[in-house]
């Protein structure tokens, strides 16, 4: 779609094109806030705000409203309301006083900060009291930012996961930003949600097969290179050989490929068959030749993924050794890994690779692949996420307004004018009502009244999303808690 066939004035939900005429007399100003609400038992407690910049720069920015873009909207209109309810004075107006730029501001946390849930992220306000009706117009195009914010957080989750299991069993973090490559790409809903979601993956990793989204990270986020992949097979390239033919793909893949790493599928018929007699003994030389900067990584891609990466490590430990590292965990040689791209998710990865550890190996021997779990199994309410309206100005006058639904206290909204602060403890805290001091408030305007006013890289963003000192530390002990735990209960039984 060429950029201008997008018509901003239908980029949002039908009912909002009636509240114009719905808010109080003489009300204007509209403010509102977008937050994750905190939610008990989510294991998921703090967000990565991502994604924000893409949507100003791609919607929002310059001159969005056009005498055509009115012509269509109201003519759109009288046929899906089937009466004349659209603004037509109202948007003429935002063409005429403001050229068609949108006379807002919006507020928002640096891309890239970890922010725990139940605090404001972003404010919308209009910035001309005409166009009170404008803030809560946008919020269908704005809440859409549940999606980039949830996929970099459960990705950042997972980077959690591996980075404990990882410095645990080798006493480093060297190649965690590699150990989860994105898959997902086929199972997205579309382009514009695999370069989104694709791209906050690359907030944490620089792994991925998605494509959509390092090109969203050069285009939005001024990254050069994002994400690395390596050639790899798929079934196709390996079954087109015939049943009787495996080790002659694999052989040709190793001829192909022979510097630099290179990844084989190797479930198409008997992926233990295939570790111990086509690369353990057909092509064991072949593989043993490699070196660690070319090396075979082999994909099972079937199975109880635990289960069947035991029982692979295992053979090709038989076939071609393993050494000890310097934190005692066994490791196979550097010319050989496996990646794991099926039945991945945040469970079933710390599973996989506490039973790893638990039989000796060190989370260096395998990376993984994460489709659907990192770009699609989620939704809006994964990380409940919400816009609200927090206050309004009447008459000049301004006042602070809230929802507290009887049936549901989880669903009650922040007051006022809000600002976000970390308190002397180094806790983010959300001040409500005006009360936030302006010196401490971390929110910065993004966009004002048609423009972007701060441009971040994705370099800048992944500095601010980077795992700290004080989050591992948290996730060893928590890992030594439980550890502890299960260590008890399996002693009472
Ligand atoms: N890619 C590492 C490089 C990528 C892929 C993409 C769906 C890769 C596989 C691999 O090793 O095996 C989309 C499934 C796999």
């Amino acid at each position: 779609m060429a950029a201008q066939d997008f018509n901003f004035l239908l980029a949002t939900d039908s009912y909002k094109i009636t509240h114009y005429k719905q808010y109080p007399p003489n009300v204007s100003k509209v403010y509102s806030y977008f937050e994750c609400r905190q939610k008990k038992d989510s294991p998921l407690s703090e967000v990565v705000f991502f994604g924000l910049q893409y949507l100003l720069k791609k919607y929002l920015t310059g001159p969005v409203v056009t005498e055509e873009k009115i012509q269509e909207a109201k003519l759109f209109y009288q046929m899906h309301f089937k009466q004349a309810v659209f603004d037509e004075d109202g948007w003429r107006k935002v063409l005429e006083k403001h050229d068609g730029r949108l006379p807002i501001r919006i507020k928002a946390v640096p891309e890239g900060r970890i922010i725990p849930r139940g605090n404001v992220l972003f404010t919308v306000e209009n910035t001309d009291p005409n166009f009170y009706w404008l803030t809560n117009y946008i919020e269908t195009m704005l809440v859409q930012m549940w999606y980039p914010i949830t996929v970099a957080t459960i990705s950042r989750e997972f980077k959690k996961i591996l980075a404990k299991h990882l410095k645990a069993t080798s006493g480093s973090l060297e190649g965690l930003d590699l150990k989860l490559h994105d898959f997902g790409y086929r199972g997205v809903s579309s382009q514009e949600s695999a370069a989104l979601g694709g791209a906050a993956h690359l907030v944490n990793f620089c792994s991925t097969d998605t494509i959509a989204g390092v090109l969203m990270a050069q285009r939005f986020y001024s990254c050069p290179m994002a994400g690395f992949s390596i050639p790899a097979a798929e079934h196709s390239t390996i079954i087109s050989w015939g049943r009787s033919r495996e080790k002659d793909a694999f052989e040709q893949i190793l001829d192909q490929f022979s510097s630099g790493p290179v990844a084989v599928v190797s479930d198409s018929y008997d992926i233990f068959n295939a570790c111990k007699h086509i690369w353990g003994e057909k092509l064991k030389e072949r593989v043993m030749e490699r070196s660690d900067d070319s090396c075979l990584v082999i994909r099972p891609d079937s199975g109880d993924p635990a289960e069947t990466l035991i029982e692979v490590i295992k053979i090709l430990e038989e076939c071609f050794g393993c050494s000890l590292n310097s934190v005692g965990y066994k490791v196979l040689p550097s010319y050989l890994r496996i990646i794991q791209g099926d039945g991945i998710d945040l469970t079933s990865v710390d599973q996989i690779l506490e039973k790893l550890s638990d039989e000796g190996w060190s989370a260096e021997n395998v990376l993984f692949g994460c489709g659907s779990a990192l770009l699609q199994k989620l939704n809006r309410d994964t990380l409940s996420c919400a816009f609200k309206c927090s206050y309004v100005e009447t008459n000049g006058k301004g006042m602070d307004v809230y929802k507290q639904p009887v049936t549901d206290p989880s669903k009650e909204s922040k007051r006022g004018r809000l600002s976000l602060r970390r308190n002397s403890d180094g806790f983010f805290e959300t001040i409500e009502r005006g009360a936030g001091k302006p010196e401490e408030d971390l929110l910065v305007t993004v966009f004002e009244n048609g423009s972007l006013v701060r441009d971040y890289s994705l370099e800048e963003i992944r500095k601010n999303a980077r795992l700290q000192e004080e989050d591992l530390k948290l996730i060893f002990y928590n890992h030594k808690q439980e550890l502890l735990h299960n260590h008890i209960i399996n002693d009472s039984h």
